[in-house]
């Protein structure tokens, strides 16, 4: 063999070499890409809470009290549900439900007094495991520190409007400014600066606003001036036939604190109400131009309120009309604020690959049955807004939706978008499917149990059904009452049909599949009720 033989064969041999060490660098790029690929695939998650949101105060929903036209971007190409529940509907047992998938007798978070065991399994926590980034801004109300998160800065329980405090594992600090604004300019500067950009993310963003004491931002005194807003048909329910309903504490004529919850804090002091000192310690957080501001507004006000001396009938109507222009202006600066966060997403090309969900943790009085608060398993604080808008790939429907979903299908839901398992005990079922439109063993009824009593508002507990057409509710503890609904007939909920002849059959059926719901969900102990 000549030596320009074996220079053949040794760069034949070396360009084999080379071709198989090719093929092994391109074979290796493709499957590095595509692991690479995988990850940046996987869509964003944006969950924007409100905190007590009813959803007639959502233009995409109704358009009778205000316009929300931030939020109902995410309505527009999105989708409504119509038939979205709580399990529980109080705050921070609604937060625990959200995370963990799970009703509150087995997350252990039943009530807002105790404290929410952090460490349990979540949504965040899980996401977390598989590569996302993860992020809580704004309200927790947990008691506990927030376990899952790459990222939390949270309010100090309930957290106050102006000069807001922030906590996060470094500390407390108030901050200057309006507690709307600051959640979205901490919420922006995470998306924008601070998380890992290579990785998806998952952002909580929770409001505090509207929550009560409904203390507007001071651009949106003006807005609701001299609106006269439209009194609910059951503004001066008698509550006949329905003893916990009679007996509860949230009524805007009877408990409602003109100083503290409708901010007639008089300079002479003359108008001495229970939680006057309560409101003046909100009050006071403000800084020399917001008091100002708030001044201006307010003061020709309280002297018109002290002036005109209303009793009666007068006074139940001029509470609720100003208990409205303060908590629809609190929703306005939610609604800005809204729009700033989905201004940040188009701008920086996050839109089509986000799944952007906006909820409350529970519904919330307007006026209905006279009322404030929630608490109650009637519609309108067990129902509660759920508006999402998916990337296209996944939303194959739009507009309404009537399925009945519950706030334990979240987190199966997200899950199920990042491409991760949701344990064998989470209780939610994932709405993907009604999401593309395949669904079709969607469940027909959901569960409720509320149990914070006795205590502020004076709810008493009760548990109940609810199916498209009936709602059965049992109120226990220190009562033993049963209300039947007919929903189609009687949608204000206003007669109690549970004594009619006509209706034995139907509450029959009823209770068996209660009994169905509360083995389904393990909560059979009766001990606890
Ligand atoms: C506070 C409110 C109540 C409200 C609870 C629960 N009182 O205690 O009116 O029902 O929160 O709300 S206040 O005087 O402090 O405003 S929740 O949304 O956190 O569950
Ligand atoms: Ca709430």
């Amino acid at each position: 063999m000549s030596t320009i033989d074996i220079f053949q064969m040794i760069s034949i041999a070396g360009r084999r070499l080379l071709q198989v060490c090719g093929l092994i660098m391109v074979a290796s790029l493709f499957f590095a890409c595509s692991t690479q690929e995988q990850p940046a695939e996987r869509p964003n998650i944006l969950f924007i809470m409100a905190d007590d949101h009813a959803l007639r105060a959502i233009s995409a929903y109704d358009k009778a009290y205000n316009l929300t036209p931030n939020i109902d971007r995410i309505a527009e190409g999105g989708i409504v549900f119509e038939n979205s529940f709580v399990t529980n509907s109080i705050c921070a047992p609604s937060r625990a439900t959200m995370l963990t998938g799970k009703f509150t007798h087995i997350n252990g978070k039943t009530d807002n007094v105790s404290r929410f065991d952090s460490t349990q399994w979540t949504f965040p926590g899980a996401l977390q495991q598989v590569g996302y980034q993860t992020a809580l801004i704004g309200k927790w109300h947990l008691r506990s520190q927030p376990v899952g998160f790459d990222h939390w800065e949270i309010l100090n329980g309930q957290g106050h409007y102006y000069t807001p405090v922030f906590v996060t594992a470094e500390g407390r600090k108030s901050e200057e400014g309006y507690v709307t604004d600051l959640t979205t300019d901490k919420a922006i500067d995470w998306l924008d600066n601070q998380r890992d950009k290579e990785k998806p993310f998952c952002m909580l963003l929770h409001h505090k606003a509207p929550h009560r004491t409904w203390m507007p931002d001071t651009t949106d005194l003006y807005l609701y001036k001299e609106v006269n807003f439209p009194v609910p048909d059951t503004y001066f329910d008698s509550y006949e036939n329905r003893r916990a309903a009679r007996e509860q504490k949230m009524s805007i004529i009877e408990d409602m604190d003109v100083v503290y919850d409708l901010k007639m804090l008089d300079k002479e002091g003359e108008l001495k109400t229970k939680y006057r000192n309560a409101f003046q310690r909100q009050y006071d957080r403000m800084n020399e131009a917001q008091r100002k501001a708030w001044d201006t507004k307010y003061e020709p006000l309280i002297e018109d309120f002290k002036q005109k001396n209303y009793q009666g009938k007068e006074l139940a109507l001029w509470k609720f009309q100003r208990y409205m222009e303060d908590y629809l202006a609190t929703i306005n600066s939610v609604d800005r604020n809204v729009g700033r966060v989905l201004d940040y997403l188009e701008a920086n090309d996050l839109t089509d690959n986000t799944i952007i969900v906006y909820t409350s943790d529970q519904g919330f009085y307007l006026g209905e049955h006279g009322w404030f608060d929630k608490r109650f398993m009637y519609e309108e604080s067990f129902k509660t807004p759920l508006l999402m808008k998916l990337p296209k790939r996944f939303q194959k429907i739009g507009g309404s939706v009537e399925a009945l979903v519950q706030n334990i299908d979240y987190a199966p839901t997200f899950l199920h978008y990042a491409g991760a398992e949701t344990p064998r005990e989470v209780q939610g079922r994932s709405i993907h499917k009604i999401i593309d439109g395949t669904e079709n063993n969607w469940r027909g009824s959901v569960y409720y149990h509320y149990y914070e009593y006795p205590n502020e508002h004076m709810v008493k507990r009760h548990y109940g059904i609810r199916t498209d057409r009936y709602k059965l509710i049992h109120f226990y503890n220190d009562i033993d009452k049963w209300e039947l609904y007919d929903l189609k007939n009687d949608p204000e909920e206003m007669n109690n049909l549970y004594d009619s002849p006509s209706y034995q059959e139907t509450i029959v059926g009823l209770k068996a599949q209660l009994q169905g719901l509360q083995e389904l969900y393990q909560d059979t102990d009766r001990s606890t009720y």
